[in-house]
């Protein structure tokens, strides 16, 4: 007889609401909705380390392992379980295509419509694939994400519509979940947290991660909370809004940050800062990290970006933790476009063909 708990599930690893219920707004009454999200690796990344020029340790935390490939499943488990249980029948989102996936998978997995608005053409192949596989109602607007927000907030206070962004409290609740297992890896915090940032509420909840960790006596220090923008989208670093933000990092090509407030004051409360990379430099990260092995899509190499853009700040035996957010398999378009590596094409089909080109005839 086969017997499926889900305790046992992946390696033991039941999901995150269940892994870490005591630190979370669950109760008997929470429909759990899971695909066994978070427990994600934190993988050591020497030779992107060695740049620095310094004895440091680096480490990437790579979230795009979650169920839809992004850290926006750590959010949309509890985001969907909190709708259900509180009898909502539809959720929506504006979305540069992450959240869109995320919110389409947990959403139909709960049994719960999912309307999600997104940029016509600035989402990328993989996301868009994914909002419409897993059955969500998609809306592409003629217009940016920041309008598409917008519009969710405008719908949702008029008819009855749960909003899963991050202006969701549930949505920062469930991400808080990375600071935690990054604890549980290092034994405490890192130096540095080098994280993307579009709407900013991934850098917010990493922080209250690692602040409800010390004050559980999990860890004895808070890191430095380091956030990078896309040049051509860096409101929080040029203080302003802006209107028409462009990037090849689309995930976070966002003009007007819906936790802006929250930002400044995890930057001020952390001794941290914001700064801004370049289309350029991003995908000189990108590229970097794949050579390690590792395939993130080219809004998350903006952290390892900026790292290496402030290499001359960080501290001498520096640990550095790299947030990850989401999958290379996301944007294989950029993928492609970005190679370097030898690719023959309309080869004959026939031994000596072959083997000249790989330099043995
Ligand atoms: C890969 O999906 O905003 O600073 O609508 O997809 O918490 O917004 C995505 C954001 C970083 C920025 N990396 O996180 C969306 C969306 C990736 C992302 C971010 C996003 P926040």
């Amino acid at each position: 007889m086969l017997t499926y708990r889900p305790e046992t599930a992946r390696g033991g690893w039941p999901g995150l609401i269940r892994a870490y219920e005591r630190y979370l707004p669950i109760t008997d009454k929470t429909p759990v909705v899971t695909l066994h999200e978070g427990n994600t690796p934190l993988i050591p990344v020497p030779t992107i380390a060695e740049r620095i020029g310094k004895r440091v340790q680096v480490w990437v935390k790579y979230d795009g392992l979650n169920p839809t490939g992004s850290f926006k499943d750590r959010g949309m488990t509890v985001a969907i379980s909190k709708a259900k249980e509180a009898g909502a029948a539809a959720v929506i989102c504006a979305s540069t295509g992450n959240t869109s996936a995320a919110a389409a998978a947990y959403a139909k997995r709960g049994g719960l419509r999912a309307f999600v608005l997104i940029p016509d053409g600035k989402i990328t192949q993989g996301k868009l694939a994914q909002a419409l596989i897993y059955g969500a109602e998609v809306i592409a607007i003629d217009g940016n994400f920041d309008r598409a927000l917008e519009l969710v907030r405008g719908t949702a206070e008029r008819y009855p519509v749960t909003v899963v962004n991050s202006v969701n409290p549930y949505r920062l609740e469930g991400q808080k979940t990375a600071a935690f297992e990054i604890v549980e890896a290092l034994g405490d915090a890192p130096d540095w947290l080098c994280v993307p940032v579009g709407n900013a509420g991934n850098i917010t909840a990493y922080w209250m991660g690692f602040n409800q960790y010390c004050r559980e006596n999990r860890c004895s220090t808070l890191p430095q909370m380091m956030g990078f923008q896309a040049a051509g989208s860096a409101p929080i670093v040029e203080g302003k809004i802006i209107e028409k933000p462009e990037t090849i990092a689309t995930a976070i090509r966002i003009g007007n940050p819906a936790n802006w407030t929250r930002a400044i004051a995890v930057q001020n409360e952390s001794r941290g800062g914001y700064h801004s990379v370049t289309d350029p430099e991003i995908l000189e990260a990108y590229r970097l990290l794949a050579a390690e092995g590792i395939f993130c899509e080219p809004a998350s190499a903006a952290s390892v970006a900026g790292m290496l853009k402030l290499r001359d700040a960080i501290p001498a035996d520096g640990r550095i933790v790299c947030v990850l957010t989401g999958n290379g398999l996301k944007d294989p378009d950029t993928a492609i476009a970005q190679a370097s590596a030898t690719f023959h094409r309309q080869v004959s089909p026939d031994l000596t063909s072959v083997a000249r080109l790989m330099g043995f005839a």
